[in-house]
């Protein structure tokens, strides 16, 4: 029989920047699903990646002083890199994507045509906010407070040729999906997404960008480079050689459609609208899920690369071992909810839940074992009062954490296990074992009693290991677990472990913490990282000291109204024979030209300043100058500077003719 198959997915990341704990968390999460279903005996396929294109990437490559491709090579392949990261967490993923690899742009590109073959992608002209710092262009529900939501400054009206999508033709059926079927989960993104974009109306989405060119070129028209989120949502049937040959389509056959996305509750939007209404408009099957998993906080806000408030998990992995992370950041946060992060949280789940219950179980039952039995537990074994209600909890294990595991809640799924563990280290206390020893015949009681404690462990480990791979095999070793004990169908089964199973104490796997020494020390380490981080600000200059002499009296804001400050531009400039200080300058509103003569000579030639926008008094009275041979009719801004040189302030095209405030 065909094995049934699962297809899972992560975010692609940015790589824009060292990934954080945040970008962790979603994949060690998919990573644990991808681990449990192939326990289960699925075919599995778990695809990560990182995804290249952008103007970001482009402006964090220009500052770095290299090329967009050197620079987002580095992130992923170089040292400590998103790859390493994935390695030293222990991610099984069976592909990695980056958009940059040819056969995805290439796909893309086809992609892309086919869509404006349909006629769901046309050309047109797009008006809309344009933030020249950040170039980039809003909608006006994107702006906040009026200004660009990314730099917060203020942004301009301007027009650009681009592609859009008919986002609002699949709109009644993107709603229909999210409203009456589980595509969305958790449920309660659902009101969300209906309030917040369906019921204002999806507008048709931009597709091409001209800005910039650090992306996917649209062929038949290279002035344009597709828009980042459809390159990269596609990524996900790309990966399986949809529309290209570096992967048989047969995969694609085969995993598509992918059985659950995982995605930030932020990119819930795109993955729950713009995906499937591009696959509708493909006329390709829908993904079964979308799953929008919470945030990680730090100190209540959300952790960021761009606000520098990130916790690294390559640190905290190397300092208690990825399993130890991994198991922390799947049990303390439900996965559909925000939680907040801290170091401390971190060593205190290590040292209750590791070091305390899990650690001890193991290294008390392998030391009896060892001490009372040299390892290998006696055939004649006699059950007792204190067994029929620990087995209990026992018996039904799996079936309890799978319930949970299927609704992705790792967090009660894991509790499951540990409630058990908890149950066992009490079967301990119940039983005595070290009493028991002492008497030959209770040593039948005694063997059973270790017995029970190492089948229990065993069945617990089964269902650990999607969680903590590596630590759970050295239990299993520990324990004298064959092959067939490690498996999804034993851990439904009491007894499995061989009556010849040799025990023995190995290595503490999960040494208890020290935290105020572990507490100090990280934070040391993070505040140095900050200083070395921002050494802007930590050494922030001396603001100069200038001595102003002039200062007017205050006006009135209404004064200040009655000056006419406007953006215009020079359209001619000349030298005049006359002065040696003066430049002729012809400037135009937007509306009609004036003339004005300006004693910048010394510090601009013609030649800079033709063609550039200035600010302009505009509502001065005309002056005559040079004997009235020149009219002055305005006069442009322009500072004086410390050596006398005048500095003038130049304004972007889309402010022709707008007032200066
Ligand atoms: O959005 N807490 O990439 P990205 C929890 N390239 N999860 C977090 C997190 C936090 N504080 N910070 C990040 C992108 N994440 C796009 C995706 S997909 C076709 C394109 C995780 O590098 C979370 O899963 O900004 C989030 O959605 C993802 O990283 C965003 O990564």
């Amino acid at each position: 029989m065909e094995k049934k198959t699962f297809y899972i997915t992560t975010p692609i990341y940015y790589p824009s920047d060292k990934l954080h704990i945040g970008h962790s968390y979603c994949t060690v999460a998919t990573d644990a699903m991808a681990r449990y279903k192939r326990l289960k005996g699925y075919d599995v396929m778990f695809l990560t990646g990182t995804d290249e294109h952008g103007q970001k990437i482009e402006n964090k490559a220009a500052e770095a002083g290299v090329t967009p491709q050197q620079f987002v090579d580095n992130i992923v392949e170089g040292e400590k890199g998103v790859k390493d990261l994935w390695k030293l967490m222990n991610i099984s993923y069976d592909r990695f994507i980056r958009t940059t690899d040819d056969y995805h742009v290439a796909a893309i590109q086809r992609i892309f045509k086919k869509m404006y073959e349909k006629g769901d992608i046309y050309k047109t002209t797009y008006k809309g906010k344009y933030c020249t710092p950040c170039e980039s262009f809003w909608t006006e529900s994107q702006l906040k407070d009026g200004c660009c939501p990314d730099c917060g400054r203020p942004v301009v009206e301007a027009e650009e040729e681009a592609y859009k999508f008919r986002l609002s033709k699949y709109a009644d059926r993107v709603r229909d999906l999210l409203e009456n079927t589980d595509f969305l989960l958790p449920r309660s993104r659902v009101n969300e997404m209906i309030h917040n974009f369906i019921e204002p109306g999806l507008e048709d989405l931009c597709v091409s960008r001209t800005s910039f060119k650090w992306g996917v070129p649209v062929d038949f028209d290279d002035k344009h480079v597709v828009y980042v989120w459809i390159d990269a949502l596609f990524n996900y049937t790309t990966a399986l050689g949809f529309m290209n040959d570096k992967y048989p389509e047969s995969d694609y056959n085969k995993f598509w459609p992918a059985d659950v996305h995982f995605v930030g509750k932020e990119i819930v939007r795109f993955h729950s609208i713009i995906w499937p209404a591009m696959l509708m408009s493909m006329e390709m099957p829908l993904p079964k899920h979308v799953y929008g998993h919470g945030w990680l906080l730090l100190d209540g806000g959300k952790m960021s690369k761009s606000k520098g408030n990130v916790v690294d998990p390559y640190l905290l992995a190397e300092r208690y071992s990825a399993d130890a992370l991994r198991y922390f950041l799947l049990r303390d946060f439900p996965f559909g909810s925000d939680g907040n992060f801290s170091n401390e949280l971190l060593i205190n789940r290590i040292n209750t839940d590791l070091a305390n219950d899990i650690g001890n179980l193991l290294s008390r039952s392998t030391a009896m074992a060892d001490k009372y039995f040299g390892g290998k537990l006696p055939a004649e074994q006699a059950e007792g009062a204190e067994d029929a209600d620990f087995l209990a909890l026992v018996s039904g294990l799996r079936a309890r954490y799978e319930e949970q595991m299927e609704k992705y809640a790792f967090q009660s799924a894991l509790a499951e296990v540990f409630a058990v563990i908890a149950r066992a280290n009490k079967y301990i206390d119940e039983t005595a074992p070290w009493v028991l020893a002492k008497n030959e015949e209770t040593k039948p009681r005694l063997a059973r009693v270790l017995y029970n404690l190492a089948e229990t462990l065993r069945l617990c480990t089964v269902l650990l290991t999607p969680f903590m791979p590596t630590a759970c095999e050295k239990i299993f070793e520990q324990l004298g677990v064959a092959e067939n004990g490690r498996t999804w169908e034993s851990a439904e089964t009491f007894g499995v472990l061989s009556q010849d199973a040799e025990l023995h104490k190995g290595e503490n796997l999960f040494p208890r913490i020290d935290a105020a020494k572990e507490l100090a020390e990280l934070d040391a380490i993070q505040e140095a990282k900050k200083a070395a981080a921002t050494p802007a600000e930590e050494a922030k200059p001396e603001l100069p000291k200038v001595e102003i002499t002039d200062r007017e009296p205050e006006i009135t804001f209404d004064d200040f109204c009655k000056v006419e400050l406007r953006v215009c531009k020079i359209i001619a400039c000349e030298n005049i024979k006359e002065s040696k200080k003066l430049l002729k300058l012809t400037v135009y509103d937007g509306e009609k030209e004036r003339t004005i003569m300006s004693g910048i000579a010394k510090w601009y030639k013609p030649e800079d300043l033709t063609g550039k926008n200035v600010g302009v008094v505009m509502n001065l009275a005309p002056r005559a100058m040079m004997g009235g041979k020149y009219t002055s009719e305005g006069m442009i801004f322009a500072a004086d500077t410390e050596d006398g040189a005048a500095a003038i302030a130049f304004y972007p095209d889309s402010a022709l003719g707008k007032r200066i405030h």
